[in-house]
C-alpha cells in the first residue's frame, strides 16, 4: 500500500539521521539500502519505535510511496549514485521524483538532471551540510535540479531543515547543479575558514607562546562577538580537550591535513571561470603543503628562519589584531565566494538568491555564523550588490580592522609564521581597491615578446602591437583571453 512520504537510500551516517529527522516532522519514510540487512537492522535499533518503514527491495520500497513518488539517496558519491539512478529509471513514471543528497561534483548533477529529464523524471541534486548532528536535528539544505520538483519537496525540506528563528536554512537554489554547485562553494569557504583559525591558533602558540587553556579563552571570547560561529566554537573546546595524561590532544595529531575534493573542486571553478579565489585556493595549498610531512622535516633542519621568532611586543594588543585579521580576512573570502557564485549564475543561466544563500548557510551547516545574517542583510539590501565590499556595514568593517590586518601580516612574515590566508586576503584587497595594478607590464611584456597586442588606456577594445625592438615584424597574434 502507498504510504510513504518518501523513500531514503543510504543508510550510513547521514541517511539514517535524515529519516530520523524526516519522521519526527510526521513524514512516513521508507528506508531502503544496497546491503539490505542494514533495513532491518535499522528498523529493529534507530528506528524502533517510529513511522519509519522499510523496503525489502527497490521494487518494494517504490511500491510504498505515495505519488508523485520522492525517492531520495544519501549514498557515496560518484558512481553508485549513477548505480541506483539506473536501477530506479525503469521504476518509477513520468513525474517522480529522485533527489541526491550526497556531495555529488555540480557536473554530474547538470548532466543527471538532463538525462532524466529526458525520461520524464524530475532531478533533485541538493547540498546537505552540518554533519551527522545536522541530518538528525536540522540540517541547511541547498537543492537545485528540475524547478517542477520543488512544491513536492518544499515542506519536507524546510519542514526538517534548521531554522533561524521561523525562517528555514533551505530554499530552492536554481536549475540542474545549482545546489550542488552552492554546497561545493560552502565547502570551498569552510576551508578558507579552517585555515584562516588556524594561521590564528599558529601565530598565538609560536609568536606569542600562549598555552592551551590560554588560546581556549580567547576563542571562547571571540566567539561573543562578530566572529560567533560553528567553528571558533568548537575550536575553543578542541584547544581545552586534553588527553588522558592532561595534555592538550591537539598536539599529539599528525600536522598533515587530509581533504575529500570540494576545496579543490571549488579552486579549479575558480581557474575555469576567472574568479580571484585566492583565499580559498590557499587554503587548499595550505593542506598540500601540511601533507608533505616528510619533506618538511627535513627541510626544518636545513632552512633556518628568522633570529626572532617571538613576538616582544604587548601580547593582548596582538591578540586583538590577529581577531581584527580574521575578521578581515574572512569578508575577503566571502566576498571571493559569492564573486564565484555571480559567475557561475551568469554562465549557467542561474538565478540565484543571495540573500538565500546566505541565510542557508546561516544556520545548520559547518560554516553557520552570525557574520552570515550580515551577508543576507547587505543582499536583502542591494540585492544587485557588485561585491560584498561595497556593502556599507562590510565597507566599514574591513576599514576598521585594516590596520590591524597589516600589523598581523607584517610580524608573521617578520617572525617567520606561515599565513597563507590572511596574506591572500590582504593582497587581494590591496588589488581590488587599486585603480591602477602593473597588468600594464604584462601586457607590454607579452606584446614584446608574443605579439600578443595590448590596448590603450584611451582606447579600450582597440588592441595594437608595437614593434619593440625594431627588429620584429608587423605581424601580431590573435587576442583572445582562455
Ligand atoms: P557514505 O559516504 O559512507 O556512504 C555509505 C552509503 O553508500 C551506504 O548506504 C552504502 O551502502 C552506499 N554505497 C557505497 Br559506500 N558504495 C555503493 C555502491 N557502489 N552502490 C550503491 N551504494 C553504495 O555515507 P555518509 O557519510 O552517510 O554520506 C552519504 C553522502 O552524504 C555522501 O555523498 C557524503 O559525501 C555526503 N555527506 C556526508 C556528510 C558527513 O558528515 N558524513 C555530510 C554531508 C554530506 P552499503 O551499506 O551497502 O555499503
Amino acid at each position: 500500500m502507498a504510504q510513504a512520504d518518501i523513500a531514503l537510500i543510504g543508510l550510513a551516517v547521514m541517511g539514517q539521521n535524515l529519516i530520523l529527522n524526516m519522521n519526527d516532522h510526521g513524514f512516513v519514510v521508507c528506508a531502503y539500502n544496497r546491503t539490505v540487512a542494514k533495513v532491518e537492522r535499522f528498523l529493529a535499533n534507530e528506528a524502533k519505535g517510529t513511522k519509519v518503514i522499510g523496503g525489502t527491495s527497490l521494487e518494494d520500497m517504490v511500491s510504498k510511496l505515495k505519488k508523485p513518488r520522492r525517492v531520495m539517496m544519501l549514498v557515496k558519491a560518484g558512481k553508485a549514485v549513477d548505480d541506483f539512478i539506473d536501477l530506479l529509471v525503469p521504476l518509477l513514471e513520468a513525474g517522480d521524483i529522485i533527489i541526491d543528497g550526497g556531495n555529488s561534483e555540480y557536473t554530474d548533477s547538470n548532466r543527471r538532471c538532463e538525462s532524466l529529464r529526458a525520461k520524464g523524471l524530475l532531478f533533485v541534486g541538493s547540498g546537505v551540510s552540518g554533519g551527522e548532528d545536522g541530518a538528525r536535528y536540522g540540517p541547511s539544505l541547498m537543492p537545485g535540479g528540475a524547478p517542477e520538483a520543488w512544491p513536492a519537496i518544499k515542506p519536507i525540506f524546510q519542514g526538517i531543515a534548521a531554522k533561524i528563528g521561523k525562517e528555514p536554512c533551505c530554499d530552492w537554489v536554481g536549475e540542474n547543479g545549482a545546489g550542488h554547485y552552492v554546497k561545493m562553494v560552502h565547502n570551498g569557504i569552510e576551508y578558507g575558514d579552517m585555515q584562516l583559525i588556524c594561521e590564528a591558533y599558529d601565530l598565538m602558540k609560536n609568536a606569542l607562546g600562549m598555552n592551551h587553556d590560554e588560546m581556549a579563552s580567547v576563542f571562547t571570547e571571540w566567539n561573543k562577538g562578530e566572529l560567533d560561529s560553528f567553528l571558533i566554537e568548537i575550536t575553543k573546546d578542541i584547544l581545552a580537550f586534553k588527553d588522558t595524561d592532561g595534555s592538550p590532544l591537539v598536539e599529539k595529531i599528525r600536522d598533515a591535513a587530509g581533504q575529500k575534493g570540494t576545496g579543490k573542486w571549488t579552486a579549479i571553478s575558480a581557474l575555469d571561470k576567472g574568479m580571484p579565489v585566492t583565499l580559498i585556493g590557499e587554503s587548499v595549498f595550505a593542506r598540500c603543503l601540511s601533507s608533505l610531512k616528510d619533506e618538511r622535516v627535513e627541510a626544518s633542519k636545513q632552512l633556518p628562519g628568522p633570529k626572532v621568532t617571538r613576538w616582544e611586543g604587548n601580547r593582548a594588543e596582538l591578540v586583538e589584531h590577529i581577531r581584527k585579521a580574521l575578521y578581515a580576512s574572512k569578508i575577503i573570502s566571502y566576498a571571493q565566494g559569492f564573486m564565484l557564485l555571480k559567475q557561475a549564475a551568469k554562465d549557467y543561466g542561474w538565478n540565484l538568491n543571495y540573500g538565500g544563500i546566505a541565510l542557508m548557510w546561516r544556520g545548520g551547516c559547518i560554516i553557520r555564523s552570525r557574520f552570515l545574517g550580515n551577508i543576507k542583510e547587505a543582499f536583502d539590501k542591494n540585492p544587485k550588490l557588485t561585491n560584498l565590499l561595497m556593502d556599507d556595514f562590510f565597507k566599514k568593517a574591513i576599514l576598521d580592522c585594516q590596520e590591524s590586518w597589516r600589523k598581523v601580516v607584517a610580524a608573521a612574515v617578520t617572525l617567520g609564521v606561515p599565513t597563507p590566508c590572511f596574506s591572500t586576503a590582504l593582497a587581494f584587497f590591496d588589488g581590488y581597491r587599486s585603480e591602477r595594478v602593473p597588468a600594464n607590464l604584462i601586457q607590454a611584456q607579452r606584446d614584446y615578446f608574443g605579439a600578443h597586442t595590448y590596448e590603450l588606456l584611451t582606447e579600450p577594445g582597440k588592441f595594437i602591437h608595437t614593434n619593440w625592438t625594431g627588429h620584429g615584424g608587423n605581424v601580431s597574434s590573435s587576442s583572445y583571453n582562455a
